[in-house]
């Protein structure tokens, strides 16, 4: 009998489209630029979400958008209307945009000039998740008369996405939609944002307004506070701690925060929690330069104080809650794999059982991630 030769086509598709993204990103990030992929069903009100989000922040932020359609170029020319540089790009036939397609359209848009840039993917819940184009920010755009189980049946698309639109809100009181059980779908398989609005009427469009500006403005602005950290060759990312115990999350969730935006080959982010102990196989094959580990360390400062450490300096500070000696930990890891281990510390204020961080605390993450960001991603 003869034998099936198997070729494995999707892994190298896959593998390629990943490499082209990452050039987008560094093109994106280099100019400055924030990126957007608009993903959603056909007809859920993509397109009708950006006229409406360009003329409304049109004074604040320098827009450019492309749109990929299976074909023509309709949705190009509503939004050309809007006086600003718009990309139509047709798949011809593929039902998604690949980051091969996106890279055409950036490379001809001026994106010095450009803000940000939204690409409106196809209409479709399932290709544009598993095919990332090299964009900083998933928004899925769902909608009323689609049915509240869109969650449950396309979990990716909804996984994948940093803020999930329920669009079309005006019709609400006109079908059986039940938004609680949309809402508990969602929670269930994704952390994502959930903001119910309709284009039409403007009802709940404040918040989306809100969500997308704060979070331009977070990765548009250059921070104003630097830490002493040397990025050399490959880095290894871990963020450390007890998302139940108050402040003692902060290096988890900080790390949480980063795998969403730092999609460097050259770079991995570890939401190592409790147990850093289960990384070392992972951290170790990484073959780094640099290990950070991020941590809530009680070194007596101010709380959310952040403080640079070198891993041997821990000998003499007491980690806050963990049960096991993070300076052994890393003395070990620094042992196996010969990268420069630094500690970046955030002083806690509440230890306590909950899962609520204190206000100062939460200052400190933000401002770390938005350093971090800016540091391997400009
Ligand atoms: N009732 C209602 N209709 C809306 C709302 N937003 C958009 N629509 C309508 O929904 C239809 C589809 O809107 P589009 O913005 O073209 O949808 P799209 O997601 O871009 O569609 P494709 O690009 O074809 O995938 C249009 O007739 C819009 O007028 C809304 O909030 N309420
Ligand atoms: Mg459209």
């Amino acid at each position: 009998m003869k034998k099936v030769k198997v070729i494995e086509v999707g892994a190298s598709i896959f593998e390629e489209n990943e490499k082209i993204a990452e050039e987008n990103r560094l093109l994106l990030s280099k100019a400055n630029t924030f990126a957007v992929n608009i993903m959603g069903s056909p007809g859920s009100g993509k397109t009708s979400l950006l006229e409406k989000t360009i003329s409304e922040l049109k004074d604040r932020f320098s827009f450019a958008v492309i749109e990929g359609d299976i074909k023509g170029s309709l949705d190009a020319e509503r939004v050309a209307k809007l006086d600003i540089p718009v990309i139509q790009i047709n798949t011809g036939g593929a039902c998604h945009l690949d980051a091969f397609m996106v890279k055409k359209g950036l490379e001809s848009l001026p994106l010095k000039d450009i803000d940000i840039i939204f690409v409106e993917n196809v209409g479709n819940l399932v290709c544009p998740a598993e095919f990332e184009i090299g964009t900083s920010f998933n928004i899925v755009v769902s909608s009323i008369p689609e049915g509240e189980d869109k969650p449950l049946k396309y979990p990716l698309m909804f996984k994948i996405a940093d803020i999930c639109i329920l669009n079309k809100i005006d019709l609400l009181s006109h079908t059986a939609f039940d938004l609680d059980a949309f809402k508990k779908h969602l929670k269930d398989i994704s952390s994502s944002q959930f903001i119910p609005l309709s284009v039409k009427t403007g009802e709940g469009f404040s918040l989306w307004i809100e969500a997308l500006s704060e979070s331009a403005f977070r990765q548009l602005t250059v921070p104003q506070e630097t830490i002493s950290v040397e990025w050399k060759g490959r880095v290894v990312i871990v963020g450390m701690g007890d998302r139940m115990k108050a402040d003692d999350g902060a290096g988890s969730i900080i790390a949480e925060k980063l795998t969403k935006v730092v999609k460097r080959k050259d770079v991995k982010v570890i939401d190592a929690g409790n147990s850093i102990e289960n990384y070392f196989g992972v951290i170790e094959r990484f073959k780094p330069d640099t290990i950070v580990v991020i941590d809530a360390v009680d070194f007596g400062g101010e709380p959310g104080e952040i403080r640079t450490l070198e891993y041997e300096e821990l000998q003499e500070l007491t980690t806050s809650t963990h049960s096991f000696s993070l300076h052994l930990l890393l003395h070990h890891i620094h042992n196996q794999t010969g990268a420069n281990c630094i500690v970046i510390g955030v002083q806690p204020k509440d230890l306590i059982l909950s899962d609520k961080v204190s206000q100062q605390v939460k200052e400190a993450i933000q401002k770390l991630t938005e350093i971090i960001t800016y540091e391997l991603c400009r």
